[in-house]
């Protein structure tokens, strides 16, 4: 069902590309009001299904240290693994150009695919739903 609004399954959870621009905050609030959040990376096999998803252009995910003093969070809660995160990051990103980026796009088609940027940057963005079958 939610296959026909455009979400794809991969691993226990569905994702959902937007074809609209938005805000890091405004793509957020979309996520939520389709029982979502903009979506965490937590794996390597994540990582790749979302920069093969992504196809090279440009997107949001959950990623963001506004409002935490410096310290990376994912917006669904998931715990941010600064260690294992380190090689998701393109080479000399983040690097927080004009001490104003604090929010996360998935911009390469690659391993190293993350940057850091402005949130008030209008960027496609990647949803995250865990599949939760409903009881008969
Ligand atoms: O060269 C990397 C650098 O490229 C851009 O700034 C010129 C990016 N800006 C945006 O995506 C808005 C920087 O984040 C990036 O570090
Ligand atoms: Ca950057």
């Amino acid at each position: 069902q939610m296959v026909s609004q455009g979400w794809k399954y991969f691993r226990g959870n569905f994702y959902y590309s937007s074809q609209v621009t938005r805000t890091w905050y405004s793509a957020q609030q979309f996520c939520l009001s389709r029982d979502s959040h903009l979506t965490s990376v937590t794996s390597e096999s994540e990582q790749e299904f979302l920069y093969r998803t992504a196809g090279g252009l440009l997107y949001w995910i959950g990623l963001s240290k506004a409002g935490s003093e410096g310290y990376w969070y994912w917006v669904d809660d998931s715990l941010f693994n600064k260690v294992q995160s380190v090689k998701f990051w393109i080479p000399g990103e983040p690097n927080n150009t004009g001490n104003n980026e604090h929010c996360a796009d998935i911009k390469m088609s690659s391993s190293q695919s993350w940057n850091d940027a402005s949130c008030d940057n209008e960027f496609l963005f990647i949803c995250e739903r865990p599949y939760t079958p409903s009881e008969p």
